[in-house]
């Protein structure tokens, strides 16, 4: 009698093959994201799943300021035992980050982070992403409350906005022309800024906004922008860049000008890219609170939503890691604490 044998290439292929289906299951009809297992790390009051898949989405890449913050992300996903992927567009335009969060939606990520370019342009492709089941936490630059569950602010917008009114009227003395170097005129957090701006000058009558220009966080733009202002105003007395590509733009040109000690510039800048500006007397001082610190708040604040330890409604609590314990504002807004001002007494102590 002959004894039938299975050769072994079949048996490989039945293996290949169950294996693939095996795949495949987490994968096409699934309507939630991410195959995060609920094998789960202590979390204090709930318990935060491992292996979750996060991807984070920069105004822009290629500038420092997002670079940091987004590195503090990637630094919580590590430490909560998951998965990061870095996407973004290269310039910070209304709708360039569109095309990528459809394509992210594809990879089905349990969170998506993301600093929008514009509250709106971006909102129905996030929208689509929540209903794939992807927890989608703004940070830096909101985007239109709906399609997001939680915003993460570096600090209250309104004392964003009023201080660096306050820190440029201690420096013109109250009294002059000024000027504002934004970022693109979509952005969120910079819009909202100018607002408070715009409230906190009603209290400083002799000082007069005579113009808001647009660098569009790029480097070249916001230095030709600089040069603009200084030509068309000549009596300026000083310039806000509430932007960290603008105000080190601006004071790279003031340094080599002849206004440089003239007309006063402060912003939100790092300390990093402002140092050399301040040792050199363009600027007596500027705000901004850690990046990094951001970033790492808003991963938490997605492993929490990710884990169903929280949906985003205002009173909820969740760790937040090194940063301890942060709840959730109003609107699904939880702020990260107050900004710190640089000056030539304090700078060399920072690092980022
Ligand atoms: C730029 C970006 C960013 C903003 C900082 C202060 O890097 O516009 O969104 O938060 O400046």
């Amino acid at each position: 009698m002959e004894r039938i044998r299975t050769p072994w290439a079949v048996i490989v292929a039945l293996l290949a093959l169950t294996l693939a289906f095996a795949a495949c299951g987490d994968d096409d009809e699934e309507p939630t994201a991410g195959g995060a297992n609920t094998t789960a790390a202590a979390a204090g009051d709930g318990e935060i799943k491992r292996g979750l898949k996060f991807v984070s989405m920069p105004k822009q890449l290629g500038n420092p300021y997002e670079e940091i913050e987004h590195g503090g992300f990637e630094e919580a996903v590590k430490e909560l035992g998951g998965t990061h992927e870095l996407v973004g567009p290269t310039d910070a335009s209304a709708s360039s980050q569109v095309p990528l969060i459809n394509s992210t939606i594809q990879k089905r990520p349990d969170v998506l982070g993301i600093a929008g370019n514009d509250p709106n342009a971006v909102a129905p492709a996030l929208r689509n992403a929540a209903k794939r089941g992807i927890d989608v936490v703004a940070f830096d630059s909101d985007v239109a409350p709906d399609a997001r569950k939680i915003f993460v602010n570096q600090a209250s917008s309104e004392q964003i906005g009023r201080d660096q009114v306050k820190i440029l009227a201690e420096q013109i003395g109250e009294e002059g022309e000024i000027a504002i170097l934004s970022a693109t005129a979509n952005a969120t957090n910079q819009n909202t800024w100018i607002k408070f701006m715009r409230e906190e000058l009603k209290n400083y009558p002799n000082m007069k906004l005579v113009k808001v220009a647009y660098g569009d966080d790029d480097d070249q733009k916001s230095f030709q922008e600089t040069q603009g202002l200084l030509q068309a105003y000549p009596n300026l007395k000083g310039i806000i860049s509430p932007t960290t590509v603008g105000i080190s733009a601006a004071a790279r040109y003031l340094s080599s000008s002849d206004k440089k000690g003239e007309v006063a510039l402060t912003g939100l800048g790092t300390p990093n890219q402002m140092r050399k500006f301040v040792k050199d007397g363009t600027v007596t001082e500027f705000a901004l609170w850690n990046p990094a610190d951001v970033g790492y708040l808003a991963a938490y604040a997605g492993a929490a939503l990710a884990s169903d330890l929280i949906t985003g409604k205002e009173g909820e609590k969740f760790k937040s890691g090194k940063l301890g314990e942060h709840t959730v504002g109003k609107n699904g807004e939880v702020i990260l604490g107050p900004p710190t001002r640089f000056n030539k007494e304090n700078i060399d102590e920072f690092d980022f």
